[in-house]
């Protein structure tokens, strides 16, 4: 079967289709010739991951899923949250990672959550599938693996962060591979 996962960002279609496996083609915007800067509006993971779908159900009519993630840091009242992108006003993340160190300042209590929510649309059915992983914002970059907040977050009961994983020790635990686990999960069982 063949599906569109609605991103722009390589490093999470790499991860998917890795945890997905061959079972399932996944195809890029890029594959569909969508070049379309797809709306993320929304307050909330679940709002804008069934945007970036509802965006492409109405224009391509074509099954697809989405996912909106990010990090969200206790102390700072969940944030960067949906802003993790553009948490510093620019896609630059060593101004947004800069920017969830010093406001981290001080501060002891560094507990935070990475969060994925996939919108899966199947013959124009309606499906969210959720995944989180806990762990902690340490002081200072580590590892030069992965994308995003991975250099600065330590998932609990390990002693690396994200980034000093290779990608299959992270795909094994990571937010994403649980919400995509239980998206290959629902694709096997009702897709035969
Ligand atoms: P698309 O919207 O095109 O899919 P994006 O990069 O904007 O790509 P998200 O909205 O899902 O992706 O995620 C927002 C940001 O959250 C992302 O740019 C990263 O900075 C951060 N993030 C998401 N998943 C992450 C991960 O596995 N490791 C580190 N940071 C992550």
């Amino acid at each position: 079967m063949e599906l569109v996962f609605a991103t722009n960002n390589a490093h999470k279609l790499e991860e998917v289709q890795a945890i997905i496996g061959d079972r399932f083609t996944i195809k890029s915007l890029t594959d569909i010739g969508c070049s379309d800067d797809i709306p993320e509006t929304g307050v909330t993971f679940e709002e804008n991951a069934q945007q970036k779908t509802a965006y492409l159900v109405a224009h391509y009519g074509l099954n697809c899923f989405g996912d909106d993630s990010g990090l969200e840091v206790d102390a700072l009242n969940k944030e960067p949250g949906v802003y993790s992108a553009r948490y510093s006003g620019s896609r630059d993340m060593e101004k947004n990672i800069d920017l969830v160190l010093s406001r981290l300042s001080g501060e002891v209590a560094r507990t935070a959550r990475f969060r994925t929510v996939i919108s899966l649309s199947l013959n124009n059915q309606q499906y969210f599938f959720e995944g989180a992983i806990e762990g902690q914002i340490i002081h200072e970059r580590r590892g030069t693996g992965g994308f995003g907040y991975d250099p600065i977050f330590i998932p609990e009961g390990y002693d690396k962060t994200f980034a000093e994983m290779t990608s299959d020790e992270k795909n094994q635990i990571s937010h994403r591979a649980i919400a995509v686990g239980k998206l290959a999960a629902f694709l096997k069982a009702n897709q035969g």
